[in-house]
């Protein structure tokens, strides 16, 4: 049994004959309004629609990701992949990645994304050994720069995959043997390099193997100590070639280790300022990475707001049922106008955009299908777009909370949040306070009728 499981694994499906693009078929995907029911449509993204003084695209700022579009076959733990990918069938051949590339970025510009995301494996021809994948990504960055130019799209973020590969198992900067810190430091070097030549507007680091599986095994401190020069390496680095771009953090409470380093928002926040690492790296928070630490994605949207790291939105959702990373396109527009009201009163992305970090399921084997998935995701981006802004106009919400912490800018309460009196004083001073409604259901009311 288990040899058959391991032997499925590594098949690639033998399905096409190798086209040179193989979204040729599609028409570009054109807004057509609510009514409308074709499936290869938006019903709600007008990308050159100006509300709230921008256009809805400046306002998303949305990104296709190549690991989950293009370099996954649908293959799972049980089973072979299921996807139409061709070039997958030799991922070690240069000339693969590039008719990878030709059908990329004819995905991005019949959806219209103005961004796309990808980790230095995904784009160049693989390699097991790290000094031939930098001579991989070195051969295709140019091709890649020129497609960029061609189809004006741009790089909301590139990164380094520093959890794939056997090496990393125990994990990366966080690894017992320095060889495996200064492998991942190479890796990281070159693709912050290719970043910067691309442009882009933010750089990641997902700790993937940050983390620990048993503290038997384990020296905490000893990790974060090297976790946190890596950081600053990278930091430094990042000055010396001119990167102006955002250097960003990716929280994730667990999977692939039983204990990931980078928690959550509090956590990592916790990390940074230990470290000093504070004015140089925020955050890109992921939806199904927040309800996977018990939180909720809101929660983490605003917790980051109101420690000052917010950068940068990977979306999609998990499944209540299960407690895994399942990175299921996002479908609650109630739950994405909550978040996209902090973002603008916030006052919107800065280098950060929504990242579709989402993946069909193994069964959505039509081509279509990957294109209904980020239809769908995109609209209910825009919905929620709408909804927020009537909400912010119409100021009920605002209003209410404003009200509810009003005493705090006034006369006695404004001098205790100044540090202007002692608990001596403050103590002179007691009354009963009056028992005031939270007003929990009047403000659902108000947010199921708005969105
Ligand atoms: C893994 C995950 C990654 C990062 C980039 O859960 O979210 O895809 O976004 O390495
Ligand atoms: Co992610």
């Amino acid at each position: 049994m288990e040899k058959a499981l391991s032997k499925h694994k590594r098949i690639q499906p033998k399905i096409i004959v190798m086209s040179k693009n193989i979204f040729d078929h599609i028409q570009p995907i054109k807004f057509l309004g609510r009514e409308n029911n074709q499936p290869l449509a938006f019903n709600w993204y007008d990308a050159n629609k100006v509300i709230h003084g921008k256009t809805m695209r400046d306002h998303l700022r949305f990104a296709v990701c190549y690991w989950h579009s293009f370099n996954w076959s649908g293959n799972d733990i049980f089973g072979e992949g299921a996807l139409n990918r061709p070039w997958l069938n030799d991922p070690k051949s240069h000339d693969y990645a590039l008719q990878k590339l030709e059908s990329a970025f004819s995905f991005f510009e019949k959806l219209g994304a103005p961004f796309f995301c990808f980790h230095d494996v995904d784009i160049a021809a693989y390699s097991h050994t790290v000094k031939e994948l930098a001579e991989n990504l070195k051969k295709i960055s140019d091709s890649v720069a020129k497609k960029m130019e061609e189809n004006r799209i741009g790089l909301l973020w590139g990164t380094a995959n520093l959890f794939s590969h056997p090496r990393y198992m125990a994990g990366a900067a966080t690894n017992p043997d320095p060889e495996v810190f200064k492998c991942a430091a190479f890796q990281v070097k070159n693709m912050l390099e290719v970043t910067h030549q691309l442009q882009g507007e933010n750089y990641v680091l997902w700790g993937g193997r940050e983390g620990y599986d048993t503290l038997l095994n384990t020296n905490l401190k000893q990790e974060l100590n090297q976790y946190a020069r890596f950081l600053s390496l990278v930091i430094e680095h990042k000055e010396k070639i001119g990167f102006k771009g955002q250097l960003l953090l990716e929280p994730k409470p667990h999977e692939p280790t039983k204990h990931q380093y980078d928690r959550d928002v509090a956590t990592v926040v916790a990390f940074l300022e230990k470290y000093d690492l504070q004015d140089d790296i925020k955050l890109n928070i992921e939806a199904n990475h927040a309800t996977m630490a018990g939180l909720s994605f809101e929660h983490e949207i605003a917790n980051a707001f109101a420690f000052d790291v917010f950068g940068s939105i990977d979306i999609n959702r998990g499944d209540p049922q299960n407690g895994w990373d399942t990175d299921q396109f996002n479908n609650d527009h109630q739950e994405m106008t909550m978040v996209l009201k902090h973002i603008l009163l916030n006052g919107g992305f800065k280098n950060g955009g929504f990242n579709f970090d989402a993946k069909l399921r193994r069964q959505s084997v039509d081509i279509d299908d990957l294109f209904i998935g980020h239809i769908g995701g995109i609209d209910i981006l825009a919905r929620a777009l709408i909804n927020a802004i009537k909400m912010i106009e119409e100021n009920f919400i605002e209003n209410f909370k404003h009200n509810r912490y009003k005493k705090w800018s006034q006369d006695e309460a404004s001098k205790i949040l100044a540090g202007e009196i002692t608990l001596e004083e403050i103590s002179k001073n007691i009354s009963e306070p009056e028992i005031k409604s939270g007003k929990q259901e009047l403000l659902e009311k108000y947010l199921n009728n708005c969105s």
